[in-house]
């Protein structure tokens, strides 16, 4: 096997990396100051993005055209962020609608305890809907931000459920009335900004799709920061995602365990649980892009916010190397019979076997029971392979 030359490995457009605006547009807004960082014009992130390496550019609504925008405001912000795609070549694979941040969302959008707010949220997601169609968007991601509650008795659970279902139903009824080539991703998150987010997790998310109207429609864009600040295994959760078919969409980021949402450039926090994610994306099957929703610190300049995207870029071709490596070594390999990993494909029980042919069966689980897995030494050869050693 040749060496690595870690020096040129560049991201490409064959790579697939995508960003959302409001990422590297952050300002630096947050509970306990302003913005540190002046406005970003949608146009320059799109130019900057494509200098990097980027194949796509994902926006919310409000990120490109502000929030109650007349019709000719609208088109004016639209037309240099068109111009801007077509001079770089740049995709929009994914949109998403803003009903998180405006006063009127302040219960939520979809579950919000206000009928005619939860009108306007869907009016509201209609407008993208059509945006997402026209610009060729495949994938429509829904993270309900303000989804939930601080209180108990304020938010009736199963009735904001009733209605989040509607939501879903109405908008898969439209995108099948218009024909568009568009399916939504749900965006789990356990907390923030709600004290409790509907739709906590990735296992919450998928038996919700499955009592929607139009389930085919609808599946997952989990966030790493999300799952992590569960405490939950964020490979494992896109492992179970590919396992529904519901795997639309990833959200790419760092987190350092149960705490606020970090939101770290893609393979700063927990880098074993990143190599375990790449391992997953690259060998599971999943196809979309490698969508990056980190904030880069408010310690940073624009300068910083550049090095930070690029560092998600990079981070994420360097772990995908030593993903490469490791299962391409034959030490590996051989570790992986050890652990009888590949046993676990067989089924347990025969087709033309019954029952009672498997009850008659002789074990001896004494004997069974002396036998070790194995698992020490190939996670070892795993950790020595990330930590650059192998
Ligand atoms: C917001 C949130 C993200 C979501 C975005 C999509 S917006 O920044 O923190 O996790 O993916 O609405
Ligand atoms: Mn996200
Ligand atoms: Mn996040």
């Amino acid at each position: 096997m040749t060496a690595t030359d870690w020096g040129s490995l560049l991201p490409t457009r064959d790579d697939r990396f995508s960003f959302g605006l409001w990422t590297v547009g952050w300002q630096g807004v947050d509970v306990f100051g302003g913005a540190i960082r002046p406005p970003l014009d949608p146009a320059e992130a799109v130019h900057r993005l494509s200098d990097l390496g980027a194949y796509g550019v994902t926006f919310h609504d409000d990120d490109v055209i502000p929030f109650g925008s007349s019709a000719s405001e609208r088109l004016a912000r639209l037309t240099p962020f068109r111009k801007a795609l077509e001079e770089t070549g740049l995709v929009v694979p994914m949109v998403t609608t803003n009903l998180f941040s405006h006063p009127v969302f302040r219960d939520g959008g979809f579950t919000n305890n206000d009928r005619d707010v939860r009108r306007f949220a869907i009016r509201k997601t209609l407008d993208q809907v059509d945006l997402a169609a026209e610009l060729g968007a495949k994938v429509f991601v829904a993270w309900g931000g303000r989804e939930g509650a601080e209180s108990g008795a304020a938010k009736d659970v199963k009735a904001a459920l009733d209605r989040y279902r509607e939501a879903f139903d109405l908008l898969g009824d439209y995108v099948l009335d218009q024909g568009y080539d568009l399916r939504f991703a749900i965006e789990p998150k356990p907390n923030e900004p709600r004290g409790d987010i509907l739709l906590p997790t990735i296992g919450h998310a998928l038996a919700f799709i499955n009592e929607l109207a139009h389930p085919e429609l609808v599946g997952l864009n989990p966030e790493t920061g999300h799952e992590e600040m569960a405490g939950l295994n964020y490979a494992h959760g896109l492992a179970q995602a590919l396992w529904h078919g519901k795997l639309f969409h990833i959200d790419l980021n760092g987190q350092t365990g149960p705490r606020y949402d970090q939101d770290f450039r893609f393979g700063a926090g927990n880098a074993r649980g990143a190599f375990w994610t790449v391992d997953i994306v690259e060998n599971g099957g999943y196809e979309g892009p490698r969508h990056f929703d980190f904030k880069p610190p408010r310690t940073e300049d624009m300068d910083g916010v550049w090095a930070s995207a690029a560092g998600c870029m990079r981070n994420y071709l360097v772990l995908r190397e030593k993903v490469r490596a490791f299962r391409a070594d034959p030490e590996v390999q051989a570790a992986l019979a050890a652990a009888r990993v590949d046993q676990l494909a067989v089924p347990t029980v025969d087709p033309a076997e019954t029952l009672a042919d498997l009850r008659a069966e002789e074990f001896d689980p004494v004997e069974a029971g002396r036998r070790g897995m194995a698992f020490e030494h190939l996670d070892q050869l795993a950790l020595e392979h990330l930590y650059g050693v192998r």
